[in-house]
């Protein structure tokens, strides 16, 4: 079965972490609504939704994506580069336990899930002001046993990798060109984003289907275009702390077979 482990919106969002994007006010009420649709469409597409405990003090929890790594042998529990949302690791370590093995990145390591694309056995981990050397270093290291191959990336102009590029379907990546070079992901083709729409590359790829942000209309277009399913939300609020789609979620194979 497919899981989806969410976390519930704080009331403290309004204080979460802001780099790239200037502090705006935050309808929590409505954040909570975006967030719960965005449940509901994950549910609707076949994942069963699991809670990670809410954490009101910890404005960001909500992007769960960022506190661990989970593929099919391992959960990797990773060091966040903020060092207040590293406290928003225990509990997700806590519940992945009962689906993977763990494997925890410890200092000086810091690494933020958001900037890890995974391609099938290959990871593609953005250098960013999240994730140092360290940080792809110990995840080489940790996932040597696994066969995994691991390969830095460059970018620029926003806060993780899959802000840059996500991938959308098994040969399409979907990518804002400005804020990164599509070269280290060839032979997979790159559609870019809309040049109005610059946070628009950040997809959530779930069974087939394509969730998507209803505020990048003409990017929406290019991805129909060439035949993808698309489910649109609204998630404005959550973009006002600088969160789109896939970080609200870590969506993984439940089951035995995932570990051989
Ligand atoms: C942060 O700056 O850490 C949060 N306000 C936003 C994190 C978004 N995470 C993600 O895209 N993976």
């Amino acid at each position: 079965m497919l899981i989806a482990v969410t976390r519930p919106v704080s009331p403290t969002l309004a204080q979460c972490e802001l780099t790239h994007l200037a502090r705006e006010p935050i309808d929590i009420a409505r954040a909570t609504a975006q967030h719960a649709a965005y449940e509901e469409r994950l549910g609707e597409l076949g994942a069963g939704i699991v809670r990670a405990p809410a954490a009101p003090d910890l404005p960001d929890a909500v992007f769960v994506e960022d506190t661990a790594l989970v593929l099919a042998e391992v959960a990797v529990i990773t060091r966040p580069g903020s060092p207040r949302r590293r406290l928003e690791t225990a509990a997700v370590a806590t519940l992945l336990s009962a689906y993977r093995p763990l494997a925890c990145l410890t200092p000086p390591a810091t690494l933020d899930g958001g900037d890890v694309l995974q391609i099938e056995r290959t990871l593609f981990v953005g250098r960013s002001s999240r994730t140092n050397e360290a940080g792809v270093e110990q995840l080489r290291r940790l996932l040597a046993p696994f066969d995994y191959r691991v390969i830095p990336v460059e970018f620029t102009g926003c806060l993780h990798l899959k802000s840059a590029v996500t991938r959308i379907a098994d040969e399409l990546l979907l990518a804002n060109p400005d804020w990164v070079s599509s070269s280290p992901f060839r032979p997979l083709e790159a559609i870019p984003v809309d040049a109005r729409e610059p946070y628009g590359a950040n997809a959530l790829r779930i069974a087939g289907t394509v969730v998507y942000p209803a505020q990048f209309p003409r990017t929406r277009d290019r991805m129909v275009e060439r035949g993808l399913g698309v489910v649109s939300l609204d998630c404005s609020e959550l973009a006002k702390a600088e969160g789109a789609v896939t970080c609200c979620s870590l969506v993984f194979q439940d089951g035995e077979s995932a570990y051989r």
